[in-house]
C-alpha cells in the first residue's frame, strides 16, 4: 500500500478545465445586435409603465392634475407596455444563450472589477427574467407568488433599468465596437458567421412577429382578427366588451342592488333613486375601456356627468376631486379616487347604458365611471356614492 503525499491539490481543481463552446455566435456582435433590440423593449416598456403606475397611484401633489386628454392616451401606453414586454421574451431568451458560454469564465473572479462586472450582470439577468415572467403570468392572472404584484413588478422595473444602464457603461467600448455590421470589431470576425448571425437575428425576429401578431389584437382592434394568444379576446363578453370582474366575482347581485340608491357627499348632499337619476341631463362618449392587463376596446357610453354631479352636491369642478365606492364588499377595486381635472371632464360619465342598451351587471349596473385616458382598474362598477374631496 503506497501513501499519497498529504500536500497535493485538490484533484477536482486541478482536473476542472472549462467547456469548450463550439458555437460560433456566442460573440459580442451577435450580444450587441440583439442587445439594442431588447434594450430598446424595455426602455419603451420601463416608459409606459411609469405612465401607468403613476396614472393609477399618483403622489397627492399630482392626483389633481393628471391629464385626462388624449382620450386614448392611456389605451396605446398600457398597449405598448403590455406588447413590448411580451416582445422581449424571445430576445431575451436568445441574449441568454449568446451569452451563457460566459457564466464559465476561468478563473470565475480576476479582479474587484471583474467581480463587480459579475454580480452586476447577475443581478440584469434575473431581475429582467423575473419582471418579464411576473408581467407574463399577471396578465393570465395567475399569481403562484406570495407578494403583492403591483409593488414589487413596480419596485424591479428600476432594478432592470438600473442595472441596463449600468450594464451599457461597461460595455460601452464594445458596444461600439461591434454596433454596426461594419464596425472596428466585426471586421476581424470570420466572414462565414456574418451568415448564420443574419439567419439567428432574422429567426429572433421572425419570432417576435409571431408572438406580437397573435397578440396585439387584444387592444389595437383593427388585427384582432389574429388576437388567438392574448388572454382576452375584445369580441368576448357581453355587450361587445370583456368583463374583467364578473358580478358574482365581486358579490353584487340583482337582490343586493334591490336598495340601491346613490350617494353624493359634499357641502350640499343628496341621495338619488335610479330614477331620479336617469331623469338627469344626460351625456354621451365614446371611450375605450383600457385594463392595465394590456386588453383594451372602445366602447359608446351615455350617463350623467361626474361634472354635474359635483356641482350639485356643491362642489367645485376643476378644484375638488372625488372618492368613488362601489357596492362592491371587498376587492382592491372598490373605493377609488378621481382626480380634479377628470371630475371636470365633460366626458368623465358616471355611465348608465353601455352600446345603446342599460349596462349588464357584469358590466357595473345599476352605474359606472367612464372617463378618459385612465386605466381600466379605475373605471369603477356598481358605483353607489361618490363624495366630494
Ligand atoms: N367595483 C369594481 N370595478 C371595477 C373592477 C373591479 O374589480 N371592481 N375591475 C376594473 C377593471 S380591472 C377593469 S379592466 C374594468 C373592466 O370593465 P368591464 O368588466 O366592464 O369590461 O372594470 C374595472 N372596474
Ligand atoms: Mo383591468
Amino acid at each position: 500500500m503506497t501513501l499519497r503525499p498529504r500536500l497535493r491539490r485538490p484533484a477536482t481543481l486541478s482536473a476542472f478545465r472549462p467547456p469548450a463552446f463550439t458555437g460560433r455566435l456566442h460573440d459580442a456582435r451577435t450580444a450587441t445586435a440583439v442587445g439594442r433590440w431588447l434594450g430598446t423593449a424595455f426602455v419603451v416598456c420601463f416608459a409606459t409603465g411609469l405612465v401607468s403606475h403613476y396614472l393609477q397611484h399618483p403622489p397627492d401633489w399630482l392626483a389633481d392634475h393628471l391629464p385626462p386628454r388624449p382620450v386614448w392616451g392611456y389605451r396605446l401606453t398600457q398597449g405598448l407596455h403590455v406588447a413590448t414586454g411580451l416582445a422581449a421574451i424571445v430576445p431575451l431568451l436568445v441574449k441568454l444563450w449568446t451569452v451563457y458560454p460566459r457564466l464559465f469564465v476561468w478563473p470565475p473572479v480576476r479582479s474587484w472589477r471583474h467581480a463587480l462586472e459579475r454580480m452586476s450582470v447577475a443581478l440584469l439577468v434575473a431581475s429582467a427574467v423575473f419582471q418579464v415572467l411576473t408581467g407574463l403570468l399577471n396578465i393570465a392572472e395567475w399569481y403562484p407568488w406570495p407578494f403583492s404584484f403591483v409593488p414589487v413588478h413596480f419596485a424591479v422595473a428600476w432594478i432592470v433599468t438600473g442595472s441596463i444602464a449600468l450594464h451599457i457603461a461597461v460595455k460601452a467600448p464594445e458596444i461600439k465596437a461591434h454596433w454596426r455590421r461594419r464596425s472596428e470589431g466585426t471586421l476581424s470576425l470570420p466572414p462565414e458567421d456574418a451568415l448564420d448571425r443574419r439567419s439567428l437575428l432574422l429567426g429572433t425576429g421572425a419570432a417576435v412577429g409571431a408572438v406580437t401578431l397573435t397578440t396585439v389584437g387584444q387592444s389595437l382592434t383593427p388585427l384582432k382578427a389574429l388576437d388567438l394568444l392574448a388572454p382576452r379576446h375584445p369580441d368576448h363578453g357581453s355587450q361587445g366588451l370583456p368583463v374583467n370582474r364578473t358580478a358574482a366575482a365581486a358579490g353584487v347581485s340583482a337582490q343586493s342592488l334591490r336598495t340601491w340608491r346613490l350617494e353624493v357627499t359634499g357641502p350640499r348632499p343628496y341621495v338619488l333613486t335610479l330614477d331620479a337619476l336617469h331623469s338627469m341631463p344626460r351625456a354621451a362618449a365614446r371611450l375605450p375601456i383600457a385594463c392595465v392587463e394590456g386588453w383594451s376596446v372602445e366602447a359608446g357610453w351615455e350617463g350623467v356627468r361626474v361634472r354635474d354631479l359635483v356641482e350639485r352636491a356643491g362642489g367645485r369642478p376643476g378644484r375638488d376631486g372625488v372618492r368613488v365606492t362601489s357596492m362592491e364588499t371587498t376587492g382592491a377595486y372598490r373605493i377609488m379616487d378621481m382626480g380634479a381635472e377628470y371630475v371636470d371632464d365633460p366626458l368623465s360619465l358616471l355611465a348608465l347604458t353601455l352600446n345603446g342598451q342599460v349596462l349588464s351587471l357584469d358590466h357595473g349596473f345599476p352605474a359606472r365611471i367612464i372617463a378618459p385616458n385612465r386605466p381600466g382598474v379605475l373605471q369603477t362598477k356598481w358605483v353607489h356614492r361618490l363624495e366630494v374631496l
